[in-house]
């Protein structure tokens, strides 16, 4: 594996998109923990922001642009890594293409929300309308990842002619996997936006077809959720090994469940959409039969992690059922913070199966509950991941190291999150259960009794809210020291596959079987359901 420090070119590009992430973060941070003080009624901010500007600043700021970037940036950098040293001039090109396009939609996004011309939620669900200037901000961040995404292809494709019969680097082939499914699921969201809200927000249209932009939404709206999780699982698979001195468990079982992940996770939307009329029962059943499809990479992602952290504990000489686990780095924050991300996997992707069975969904639908499922895979799982690669991957980029004092800051700044999530989302997850809305500043159902007990799990969030602030507020501390850390060499933690593994079949890297397999999958799910839905509008929703 390549020891080089980085190409210079390559890490001012990778850094920028890093640096970007943590920007958005703390932006958004600020806008989270606002929002939970407006509304809890502590505090009133003028210029007539509100709680619902807020909310929609920190949605979109952590959830679409923290991650874009972050993930952007991670895939980059161990696409030069694994692939030779250094990206090719042209992937490189694409790569600044894209983060100029990205960051000109941010900042024009973020200054619509902030103007309260926006005020219409990550989802942006119609009828909500927003300034049309939110919709071209919009398509300018998914046009600039297109850019990035067709960079990291062509990187790939160069090295797969350079070596032709090779099996590729599994991070590089991971890193095709996430962007080739990250660009046939944008398609969904590219097309509402351009064909249904750019026209209706201009005034060009009077009306909008709710229940065609909702399934649009949420043909893309899953899979982005595997855009954020696929990049910690590579972390996961193949990072983590070499971080804990072991091997990667099976090359092969680890391409087999990314292709999985490409193959199930688009035709599924509709398990985002099963309390909403106007799709029939049938092809929503047919689509959770797919959701649990895609549950099964997961499961095997679960083994597979299991297997390393064993095989690695039992060849250190650990003995007995749980031996190994004593002899995990617990105390090297590149370790300590992914697998706190893991452990947190374990109930949230058991709360994403809840979600995912109708009648329970009927019982968590537009609830608290929902809100608690994504801030345990997302905002932890994925975050606490996210955190831990920063730790290497910016004193890698710009030949630092980590410092035994970061290191111990980052453990603490792990175990501040593990606290604050544990407090927000177990409140939120709860009080969900009793009935508590998402999405909504203040009710009580016309002072419902019921509602006066959501009260206690109001304030628990609260207070779950300002000790996560404390947490990014602790990240940023240590990003500053990690920029200004010892010079020194800080290797890029790339895994090897264990020698017993199994061959990985060539099969696997025949793009055209897979994409193919996946449009079929998306023909069969979609269109009869979407056709019904199109031969069925009424006259169309006027905006609010
Ligand atoms: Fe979800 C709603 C179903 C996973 C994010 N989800 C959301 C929303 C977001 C989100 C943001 O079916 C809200 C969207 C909105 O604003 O309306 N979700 C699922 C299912 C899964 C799932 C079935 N979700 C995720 C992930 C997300 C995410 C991942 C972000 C990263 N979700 C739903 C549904 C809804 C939903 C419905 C709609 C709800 C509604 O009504 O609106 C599955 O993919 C989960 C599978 C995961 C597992 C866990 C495997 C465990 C592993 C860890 C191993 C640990 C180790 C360490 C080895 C089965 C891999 C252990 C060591 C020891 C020593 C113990
Ligand atoms: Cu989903």
């Amino acid at each position: 594996m390549d020891q080089q420090p980085f190409d210079r070119k390559d890490a001012a590009l990778v850094l920028s998109h890093i640096l970007f992430a943590f920007g958005a973060l703390l932006l958004g941070g600020i806008a989270g923990m606002l929002q939970g003080m407006v509304r809890g009624g502590t505090i009133t901010l003028p210029a007539g922001i509100g709680y619902y500007e807020l909310l929609t600043a920190h949605g979109v700021l952590m959830a679409l642009i923290f991650t874009t970037y972050f993930i952007i940036g991670f895939l980059y950098s161990g696409v030069a890594k694994s692939l030779g040293g250094t990206l090719l001039p042209a992937s490189r090109k694409m790569g600044w293409a894209g983060f100029i396009l990205m960051s000109v939609g941010t900042a024009l996004g973020t200054v619509m929300i902030l103007l309260g011309k926006a005020t219409v939620l990550y989802t942006f669900y119609a009828p909500l309308k927003a300034s049309p200037w939110f919709y071209i901000a919009l398509a300018l961040v998914i046009v600039g990842s297109w850019f990035s995404g067709i960079g990291i292809i062509q990187s790939y494709r160069h090295w797969r002619k350079l070596h032709q019969g090779r099996m590729s680097p599994l991070f590089s082939f991971m890193a095709v996997v996430t962007m080739l499914m990250w660009m046939i699921a944008t398609i969904g969201v590219a097309a509402t936006v351009l064909l249904q809200f750019i026209p209706w927000s201009f005034g060009w249209v009077d009306t909008i077809q709710v229940m065609v932009s909702r399934t649009l939404f949420w043909y893309f709206g899953h899979p982005l959720v595997y855009f954020w999780l696929l990049p910690a699982y590579m972390c996961w698979y193949v990072v983590i090994p070499k971080i804990i001195g072991g091997r990667i468990f099976s090359d092969a079982l680890a391409r087999l469940s990314f292709l999985l992940f490409l193959l199930f996770s688009i035709p599924v939307g509709f398990h985002h959409q099963l309390m909403e009329p106007g799709i029939s029962p049938l092809w929503k059943y047919i689509q959770v039969v797919l959701t649990f499809m895609v549950v099964i990479p997961s499961l095997m992602t679960a083994f597979s992690l299991f297997a390393t952290f064993e095989t690695t504990g039992r060849a250190k000489g650990a003995k007995g059922l749980f031996g190994w686990l004593k002899v995990l780095p617990w105390k090297d924050v590149r370790f300590f913070a992914p697998f706190m991300g893991m452990l947190i996997f374990i109930p949230a992707g058991a709360g994403g199966i809840i979600n995912a069975s109708n009648q329970m969904n009927a019982v968590v639908h537009n609830t608290l509950w929902v809100t608690g499922h994504f801030h345990l895979t997302v905002a932890s799982s994925v975050a606490l991941t996210f955190f831990g690669i920063a730790y290497w991957l910016i004193p890698a980029l710009t030949n630092r190291v980590l410092t035994p004092a970061v290191n111990r800051l980052g453990i603490i700044q792990t175990i501040i999150w593990m606290v604050g999530m544990f407090f927000m989302s177990g409140s939120m997850h709860t009080v969900g259960l009793l009935g508590s809305p998402r999405r909504t500043a203040y009710t009580t159902y016309q002072d419902h009794t019921d509602a006066v007990l959501w009260m206690p799990y109001h304030v628990a969030m609260a207070i779950g809210g300002i000790i996560l602030f404390a947490g990014v507020l602790l990240l940023m501390f240590n990003i500053v020291c990690l920029l200004r850390a010892p010079k020194g060499y800080t290797e890029y933690p790339l895994g090897e596959t264990a020698e017993t593994a199994e061959p990985t079949p060539k099969l696997f890297e025949r793009w055209g079987v897979w994409v193919g397999v996946l449009v079929v999958l998306i023909l069969f799910a979609y269109t009869i359901p979407f056709t019904e839905m199109l031969n069925n509008t009424g006259p169309g929703s006027k905006p609010w």
